[in-house]
């Protein structure tokens, strides 16, 4: 076993929807493991803030504006990847929305938009970036999914089914691509501090803390929401030639969520 397994030196990884929040904590960590971070953000002025927060971090990231779920403009920003920076190695699927809906009052509409960036999104750029990784010889995918890969909850229909849709899309990346060395796994977040995740933790008039809050806490065995730091080991590992012989798998980072009843209320 040799520790330089998990460096990500010369390696080239695009992380999408990565100017803040999980994916900016992935960027960061990749970049400490030795990669060139590429990002992409949904408009100008969240790429600008993207890269300033990352040069106050004392990265240098390339930016590029991309709504991942349109397929032309992935394709014209794969092709700048190449020009500007080179082939990419390590795709992050991180871009995404959530909206929390109770299903008879969801349109089909905003059924349709949650679908689109969080499962057809993942395809279209997953499709653009394996040509360039097949020819290179290997590559790294890996799919951010979530609880709702594996769990259900009121209000987030949309969600939980796009998200089980990129669990089985990550299986099947595996399965048609893992001879010729591509890698393909997800990291399956529990709940994590963020802006998507903040309406859940607001506190309340009288300063309590958000009934969700406290019932997230209970069902987490750390007794605790994750921060996005908890997500960077798991990360560089599944990016990394340590995790060569790891493929279709869900590496679910959610201190102990999935394992547990929950908390006994008292
Ligand atoms: P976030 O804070 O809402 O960040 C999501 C990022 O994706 C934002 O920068 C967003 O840009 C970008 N984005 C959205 N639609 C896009 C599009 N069409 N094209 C390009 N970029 C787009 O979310 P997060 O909490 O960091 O979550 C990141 C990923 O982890 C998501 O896939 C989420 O589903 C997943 N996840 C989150 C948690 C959690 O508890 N936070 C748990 C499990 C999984 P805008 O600012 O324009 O929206
Ligand atoms: C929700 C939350 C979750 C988290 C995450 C959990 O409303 O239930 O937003 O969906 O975002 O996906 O893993």
């Amino acid at each position: 076993m040799n520790m330089k397994d998990f460096s990500l030196e010369g390696k080239i990884a695009w992380i999408t929807g990565a100017s803040y929040g999980i994916g900016f904590a992935i960027a960061e960590a990749y970049h400490a493991a030795g990669a060139t971070i590429v990002f992409n953000d949904i408009n100008q002025e969240l790429v600008d803030r993207g890269l300033k927060a990352y040069e106050e971090k004392g990265i240098k990231a390339y930016g590029y504006v991309c709504d991942v779920t349109n397929e032309d403009a992935v394709a014209e920003t794969v092709k700048k990847i190449n020009e500007d920076v080179g082939v990419i190695d390590i795709l992050v699927n991180n871009a995404g929305i959530i909206r929390r809906i109770p299903m008879l009052e969801m349109s089909a509409a905003d059924f349709r938009k949650v679908i689109d960036v969080d499962l057809n999104a993942p395809f279209i750029v997953s499709k653009a970036v394996l040509p360039g990784m097949i020819k290179k010889g290997h590559g790294k995918i890996i799919n951010i999914c979530s609880m709702m890969s594996e769990l259900g909850r009121e209000t987030v229909s949309a969600y939980a089914a796009a998200k089980g849709g990129l669990k089985m899309l990550t299986r099947n990346i595996c399965s048609e691509y893992g001879e010729a060395n591509i890698q393909c796994n997800g990291i399956g977040p529990g709940y994590i501090a963020t802006p998507q995740t903040a309406p859940l933790r607001e506190r309340q008039p009288d300063g309590s803390r958000h009934p969700f809050d406290q019932f997230i806490v209970s069902k987490t065995p750390a007794a605790r929401w994750g921060n996005p730091e908890d997500l960077q080991g798991p990360a560089v590992f599944l990016a990394s030639d340590a995790s060569n012989f790891v493929n279709g798998h869900i590496l679910y980072v959610d201190g102990g969520i999935l394992a547990y009843i929950g908390k006994q209320p008292s």
